[in-house]
């Protein structure tokens, strides 16, 4: 994006020093968010926040020291969307994995302020010939964002066609952690997950999820709120949700995460996902005219 695309989307959509557009790593377009209550940064591409850091507190959101910065790529880490399918696409391999919209360019529909001090600002992905080569259907996509003290994200998929549709999405997002080795993550007790890592088997989780290899695991018909719980950190991270109904927790460990190459050394021990989702048997059809939200919220709580 050029100087003279920054100043228009400044002149249009800037809030003076709380919400302004800039050139971010790698020449991707950013929106710098500062606020009494917290600081975030998200790239137009993918409408992809890479960063929030409520006041006071350390960085919430991991981003590989490692990620690549370049249009069409997926960056590695922050909050990817996955849109309109999660994983690998069902019958065309070649697809792009979790879908397009967190590679493609967003627009900007809306920035404000909020009564309670946090900034909102929302996108919508505008489909091309590229996409619809994907996704040959007329529906929208935007996303909201809330940044303050708690950071909520809405991810709404519209169906403005004749037919229904049929998508599975996420917010595949990374959160920053002491050491993945130390960190418990509640809620997803006795929910039954499908196994990666181990030929698709369904399995049932006992107590909470904690981390010694590579893990990959779809949580199926979880609703519950997520806690991630540092004590290396002194916090807790609740990750509240509506409109998902799987859960992916996934730490790639260190062989997966060096074939990967961007996760940044031994980038893996510093992040954990856990993805409020909706895949596998959670896939969700949209009658025309109707139209679903996936909505989460992340907030800190400290560990007594
Ligand atoms: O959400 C877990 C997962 O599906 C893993 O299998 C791994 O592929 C990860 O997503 C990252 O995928 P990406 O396409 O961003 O490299």
């Amino acid at each position: 994006m050029n100087m003279t695309e920054l100043s228009v989307l400044n002149e249009h959509f800037g809030i003076d020093d709380q919400l302004t557009f800039s050139e971010g790593p790698g020449g991707l377009a950013v929106v710098e968010i500062v606020n009494s209550l917290a600081v975030a940064t998200i790239a137009l591409q993918g409408a992809h926040l890479l960063s929030w850091i409520p006041r006071g507190e350390q960085p919430v959101i991991w981003l590989s020291r490692d990620a690549r910065f370049k249009a069409g790529q997926s960056i590695r880490g922050g909050v990817p969307v996955c849109w309109p399918w999660f994983g690998p696409h069902a019958t065309h391999p070649s697809y792009p994995a979790h879908g397009f919209a967190r590679s493609v360019p967003w627009q900007v529909c809306e920035t404000k302020t909020i009564e309670d001090g946090a900034t909102f600002v929302a996108f919508r992905v505008m489909q091309t010939d590229a996409t619809n080569v994907f996704w040959p259907h007329t529906s929208e996509l935007e996303l909201g964002i809330k940044v303050g003290a708690t950071l909520e994200l809405d991810l709404i998929t519209r169906n403005t066609g004749p037919e229904s549709i049929t998508i599975g999405d996420a917010l595949h997002t990374y959160f920053a952690v002491s050491d993945v080795r130390h960190i418990a993550v509640d809620g997803l007790d006795g929910c039954t997950y499908i196994d990666k890592l181990d030929s698709d088997k369904r399995k049932q989780q006992s107590g909470p999820v904690t981390f010694n290899a590579e893990t990959d695991r779809i949580y199926l018909d979880a609703s519950a709120d997520c806690l991630i719980n540092d004590a290396g950190m002194q916090r807790r991270i609740r990750i509240g949700k509506r409109g998902s109904r799987s859960t992916v927790v996934w730490n790639p460990w260190l062989e997966k995460a060096e074939r990967m190459g961007d996760m940044g050394e031994n980038g893996y021990l510093n992040m954990v996902c856990v993805e409020s989702t909706n895949a596998a048997d959670d896939v969700v059809t949209i009658a025309p005219g109707d139209e679903h939200h996936l909505w989460v919220s992340y907030q800190l709580e400290t560990l007594a």
